[in-house]
């Protein structure tokens, strides 16, 4: 069904036809905007800006590109085309029909879920809201701005379900969503990751490409859900979700790509060389790696979870791509978890959020080679690598061990000596911030980071992709 721009909230689900819902939704945005207002981007607000606006759920021109202001983007709720007579693709009831509406025994867990993911979208709008201040050039302007957007897209999605399917719980529910903010310290976002500040563009830059993943799996284990509402809502948003690693992995290559031109030039690998030459060394992007990464980890949760079990048993999450699985059900086999007591054999229902994190890293893998590619190429043995699963852990059986980026469990007085190896120290933040010097020019580059090889939608690099008003 196409997307009606007619409506207050644009919407392909025909709300106008459940008045209450409608009502409810449109009472509702006005603290949307204010929230955006307050705690989205800081400034630009007047500036046009050219963005992506969903126009249908087809794969193919789904998006229209075109000047906006940002408070006029249009938020709406979009769910991808029904699967007629889809049926539960896991877990105890696989092969019933899936749910249209929620089953009262799985209510508060589902809500739980849907609010959990909510929570991420504006926390993200939230740490990354001081950064077009220091943007690198319009062209990173506009895709900052274009997965902030998003993510307010993002949030409208889950709120949706919550109204439409939860009643006065899911009103007070979304109503928090607009209450809790990144970092506060009487009222933060749920999830540690969403509550680090994103001060720099190779924060940015790593998180989309490592945070924004996390993104992608859980909602791709939520696209399997037997609560169809949901599957619908995110199997759209990963359409978008695509863009926002795409700023990281090609954000991230690019730094690279600059770094080895200043070696080049230099005829020097010494990070203190290149540093002063104004560029990211190596040694340095690892450690932000490492940091992005091992914090992005933990949001899949414990590797021995009795609610990862429960949610897979019930159909309410599956695993990312689950019909790539032979067994949907599990209930016969188990998982070996290296835990800092020794190997375990675990239920493999128990053990899923660690199947998930381990799915993620390969996907996060793809990404290095590209990278570390680039690097052979230019000649230098240096190589990037992820850090250990077990690495800098604060969620499961590992966190809060004295683990090396290798994973070997090392003496504390070790680990805390040489963790500004491995992590960004004060100062390689101080440094990565000093680097962070606005640039607007329509073609300009801040010197730490490369031009993109394109433009965004076939248009050319030095396009005015905002138009600063
Ligand atoms: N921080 O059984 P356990 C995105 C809690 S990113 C704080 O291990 P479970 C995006 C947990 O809630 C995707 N608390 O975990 C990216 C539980 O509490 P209760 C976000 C944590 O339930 C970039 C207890 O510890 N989406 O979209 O199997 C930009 C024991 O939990 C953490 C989702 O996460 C943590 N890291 O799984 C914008 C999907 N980890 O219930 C957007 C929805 C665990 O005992 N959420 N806890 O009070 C879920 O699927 C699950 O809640 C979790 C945890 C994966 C988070
Ligand atoms: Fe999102
Ligand atoms: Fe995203």
């Amino acid at each position: 069904m196409a997307i009606d721009y007619a409506e207050k909230i644009p919407n392909n689900i025909n709300i106008a036809n459940d008045k209450t819902l409608q009502r409810a939704l449109e009472h509702w945005q006005p603290s949307f905007l204010n929230w955006w207002q307050e705690m989205g981007p800081s400034d630009f607000q007047a500036s046009d800006v050219y963005l992506r606006t969903a126009v249908s759920v087809d794969s193919d021109g789904w998006a229209q590109y075109g000047a906006v202001k940002m408070p006029d983007y249009r938020w709406g709720i979009f769910l991808a085309d029904q699967v007629p007579e889809r049926t539960i693709g896991f877990g105890d009831a696989m092969g019933q029909p899936v749910w249209h509406q929620v089953p009262g025994e799985y209510r508060s867990t589902l809500r739980r879920l849907i609010v959990t993911q909510g929570d991420t979208e504006p926390a993200s709008v939230e740490q990354q809201r001081m950064l077009g201040h220091t943007c690198p050039s319009l062209y990173d302007l506009r895709n900052l701005f274009q997965i902030n957007v998003e993510e307010g897209r993002h949030l409208w999605a889950m709120v949706y379900l919550l109204h439409a399917y939860f009643g006065r719980d899911g009103r007070e529910e979304a109503e928090e969503l607009l209450a809790r903010h990144s970092g506060d310290p009487d009222k933060p976002r749920i999830l540690s990751t969403f509550n680090e500040p994103i001060t720099d563009w190779l924060s940015l830059y790593c998180f989309t490409y490592f945070t924004d993943r996390d993104g992608k799996y859980q909602l791709k284990s939520l696209a399997e859900s037997s609560f169809d509402p949901l599957s619908r809502s995110c199997r759209f948003m990963l359409t978008e979700e695509a863009h926002h690693m795409f700023v990281g992995e090609t954000g991230i290559g690019r730094v690279i790509k600059r770094t080895l031109e200043v070696m080049k030039g230099l005829g020097t690998d010494d990070p203190a060389a290149i540093r002063r030459a104004g560029a990211i060394d190596l040694q340095l992007l690892q450690k932000y790696i490492n940091f992005w990464c091992s914090s992005s980890l933990d949001l899949f949760g414990n590797e021995i979870s009795s609610n990862s079990a429960a949610s897979f048993a019930n159909g309410l999450k599956g695993r990312p791509d689950e019909s790539t699985y032979t067994d949907h059900v599990l209930r016969d086999s188990t998982m070996k978890l290296l835990t800092p007591e020794g190997e375990q054999d675990v239920p493999m229902l128990n053990a899923l959020n660690e199947v998930m994190r381990e799915s993620y890293l390969k996907d996060c893998e793809i990404g290095m080679r590209r990278w570390n590619r680039a690097i052979e190429r230019a000649g230098h043995e240096f190589r990037l690598t992820l850090p250990s699963i077990r690495f800098r852990r604060s969620i499961g059986t590992w966190a809060g061990l004295p683990v090396d980026p290798k994973g070997n469990l090392i003496a504390k007085d070790e680990y805390e000596r040489r963790k500004d190896e491995w992590a960004p120290s004060e100062a390689d933040r101080a440094f990565v911030k000093s680097l962070m010097q606005k640039v607007t020019g329509p073609g300009k580059m801040a010197g730490w980071i490369a031009p993109p090889e394109r433009g965004i939608n076939n248009l050319a690099v030095d396009y005015e992709y905002v138009h600063l008003n």
